[in-house]
């Protein structure tokens, strides 16, 4: 017998990975796991936390005794715009295995087409041995980062040390060691300075449709590789894809290396795919690990049954 409250599970990830964990996950704490079909029409009624990924969209109706809910990702836009929520705090994952994986992103992309990856990959599946002459260095290269968010300060401290120059913007102005940082209002001057551009923004009613051609063209273009780059990890619908595809052909844009898009997955037939300036990554950035999920999970049901403030908790008014 335990006197732990129940915690729901639904989370639309990779089942092997959800299973392998469950297993050491909430010690003593009754799980009602809604990928096993034996759990699809039971009582939900005694859950008192939920964690979910895109969840079954009748969750919140059957589950009434919520406390808090869980999302299993940073991003919270896959609850938030889809379900009629009940009024309980919405805690977002934040963990050290995800801001590695989404600085090594950034930093790999930035990287990628700093050092002509593209260009290379090109002349060895031809059999061609020549050296790109003209070879900037990173500290040429201005690096703005849109989102100064706990993954957006994490990346442009580690581009920071491989040798870029960042600069980042975020709604509210910050104060990053060795980071030129702009507010809002400052927008033009951040992108009039910069080359690589990298989206680390979540998707709210401000952000949604953000990159389009009038952003990619206030971007530098005299810098050291030929054109402004765009990077996106953030969320797909913050992109305009026609103007990207657009910008991307006409020289407004030189590449990009993509990670998320409006429809997911992306369809065979999006010209995206296709196109040689550009890196299609399938939302792989920064993907939750399931351990450390549930150990974040059961650390702030720990605080929250202690009496102490549970953190990560969205401000549902601005939508992250
Ligand atoms: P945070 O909430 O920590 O940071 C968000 C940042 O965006 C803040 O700096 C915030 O400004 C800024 N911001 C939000 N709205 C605006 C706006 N309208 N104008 C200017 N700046 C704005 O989020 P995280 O850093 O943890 O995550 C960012 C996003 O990354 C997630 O929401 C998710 O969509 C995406 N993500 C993608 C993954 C992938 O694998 N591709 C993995 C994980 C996350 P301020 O600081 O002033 O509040
Ligand atoms: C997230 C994601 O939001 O993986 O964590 O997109």
């Amino acid at each position: 017998m335990t006197d732990k409250s129940p915690i729901l599970i639904d989370l639309r990830f990779d089942r092997d990975s959800v299973l392998r964990a469950l297993p050491e996950a909430f010690p003593g704490r009754p799980v009602i796991d809604m990928g096993d079909p034996e759990n699809r029409d039971r009582d939900l009624s005694q859950a008192a936390y939920a964690v979910v990924w895109k969840p079954d969209p009748d969750l919140f109706r059957r589950a009434t005794g919520l406390k808090a809910i869980f999302s299993g990702g940073a991003g919270v836009d896959h609850i938030l715009s889809n379900y009629d929520l009940p009024d309980l705090p919405i805690v977002r994952f934040v963990d050290r295995s995800l801001t590695d994986r989404m600085s090594e992103w950034v930093v790999w992309q930035c990287l990628h087409h700093l050092r002509n990856g593209s260009s290379y990959a090109e002349q060895q599946r031809s059999r061609i041995w020549r050296e790109i002459a003209e070879q900037p260095e990173a500290r040429d290269v201005t690096v703005g980062i849109m989102g100064l968010g706990v993954l957006g300060a994490d990346a442009a401290a580690k581009l920071k040390v491989m040798g870029f120059s960042v600069i980042g913007w975020s709604r509210s102005k910050k104060d990053l060691a060795g980071v030129e940082t702009f507010d809002s209002a400052g927008l033009d001057e951040f992108l009039r300075r910069t080359d690589i551009l990298v989206g680390l923004l979540p998707l709210t009613d401000d952000t949604r449709g953000i990159y389009d051609w009038t952003l990619f063209s206030r971007l530098s273009r005299g810098g050291p590789l030929g054109g402004p780059i765009f990077l996106n990890a953030g969320r797909g619908g913050s992109q305009n894809e026609v103007d990207l595809a657009a910008c991307l052909r006409d020289g407004t844009l030189k590449a990009a290396s993509l990670d998320v898009f409006v429809t997911e997955p992306l369809d065979p037939n999006n010209p995206l795919w296709a196109m040689p300036n550009v890196v299609v990554t399938p939302h792989a950035a920064a993907s939750s690990d399931v351990r450390a999920l549930f150990r974040h999970v059961e650390e702030q049901v720990t605080r929250l049954e202690t009496g102490k403030p549970l953190q990560f908790v969205v401000d549902r008014t601005s939508g992250y």
